[in-house]
């Protein structure tokens, strides 16, 4: 195997780690000696071991002149929940590590190689780096820009619609395109919604499969009026504690447990979420909020559950979305397909630069 072949093996130890290892990034590593994997070791919560001491942890025998494998540059600081790995791959003896991408973090970002480098590690870094970025999308945004990464999932007809004028959509796309959405829905670590939503559908946002047991997402609530419906699950059931609203209106709400927050825009109330070490959130709202976060250029991915039908006059998913010439049409990129039962599920990254 060659280091490609070690890297790749990293990003499948990471993905386990997908949906529990938030606002911490996905990692996997593996140690290597004479050309064969001695151990291997996932990230996968916050405040548990980092993926390169779960794979010491794990190594059967001395891992003294071995090859370290992390798709993630080892972490060099101090002030953190967990030991920093750097100073542990150096104590342990490690001879040479390589990596795919960078630690953004500006507590780490390059300091990690440069402590192991500083120690006569040899050191590689950019093995299928533009693979790691995309596995650590919602990670690198979330540093880099310090807010949470928006991925909007959307259900719609071929031309597009949402609903029926009357605001009927129940249910555009068919089963397992709906199973899917609960999968999604736990790789996440909130869903959010608008007051429009709300009241139309009172959906519950939860994460519905069998046999789940991991926590279920903060279900977050944007409202301009502050007019919601007491009665509406999110503030009755029993996940009710992790129900956030963010309103710009004055609201004073009866529930003690949900927590309410004043903001005046769309910025402050990510700017919230963040600073709650919140930083994956699915949108699942209507075409108002769709496109103020389209307009102000905040959208990171788009998943869309397209129905082979037609819906006709209804509601747009960017409704109240203009351009105003073609050239500056945003569009995905970076694109994945494949049908879900009857549905096509359409996925890519969101560009808002000029074509
Ligand atoms: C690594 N390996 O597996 C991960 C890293 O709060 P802590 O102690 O878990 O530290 C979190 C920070 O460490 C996180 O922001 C990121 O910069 C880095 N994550 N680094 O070497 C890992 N999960
Ligand atoms: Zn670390």
């Amino acid at each position: 195997m060659n280091d490609e072949a070690f890297i790749r093996r990293t990003f499948e130890l990471a993905r386990r780690g997908l949906g529990t290892t938030w606002p911490n990034p996905l990692v996997g590593a593996v140690i290597v000696k004479d050309g064969r994997i001695i151990a291997e070791g996932s990230h996968m919560r916050p405040g548990g071991p980092h993926a390169e001491l779960a794979a010491i942890e794990a190594a059967q025998e001395s891992v003294v002149g071995s090859t370290l494998y992390a798709n993630l540059e080892p972490c060099s600081h101090t002030n953190k929940l967990t030991p920093p790995c750097a100073q542990r791959l150096v104590k342990e003896g490690i001879r040479k590590v390589v990596i795919s991408n960078l630690d953004p973090n500006p507590q780490v970002n390059g300091q990690g190689i440069a402590l192991l480098q500083a120690h006569g590690i040899e050191v590689v870094h950019g093995i299928l780096a533009p693979e790691g970025e995309k596995l650590n999308e919602v990670f690198f945004l979330a540093q880099r820009e310090q807010r949470p990464f928006l991925h909007l999932k959307v259900a719609a007809s071929l031309d597009g619609k949402m609903s029926l004028p009357s605001g009927e959509s129940q249910w555009i796309t068919g089963p397992e395109a709906r199973a899917h959405v609960h999968e999604l829905r736990a790789q996440h670590q909130a869903i959010l919604i608008g007051g429009q939503t709300l009241r139309r559908d009172n959906p519950r946002l939860t994460v519905r499969i069998p046999g789940y047991t991991a926590a279920q997402p903060w279900r977050v609530v944007v409202t301009r009026s502050g007019g919601l419906p007491e009665a509406a699950s999110l503030f009755q059931d029993e996940h009710r504690a992790r129900t956030l609203v963010y309103t710009v209106a004055p609201l004073n709400f009866p529930f003690p447990e949900t927590q309410v927050t004043r903001v005046r825009n769309l910025r402050d109330v990510l700017a919230d979420l963040f600073r709650r070490k919140i930083i994956y959130v699915m949108l699942e709202c209507g075409p108002a909020l769709a496109s103020e976060v389209l307009r102000e250029k905040l959208l990171d991915r788009m998943t869309l559950f397209q129905s082979p039908t037609v819906i006709g006059q209804g509601q747009g998913i960017f409704n109240d979305f203009t351009v105003e010439e073609l050239s500056l049409r945003p569009r995905l990129t970076d694109i994945e397909t494949r049908w879900i039962g009857g549905d096509q599920l359409i996925s890519g990254r969101v560009l808002c630069s000029p074509v």
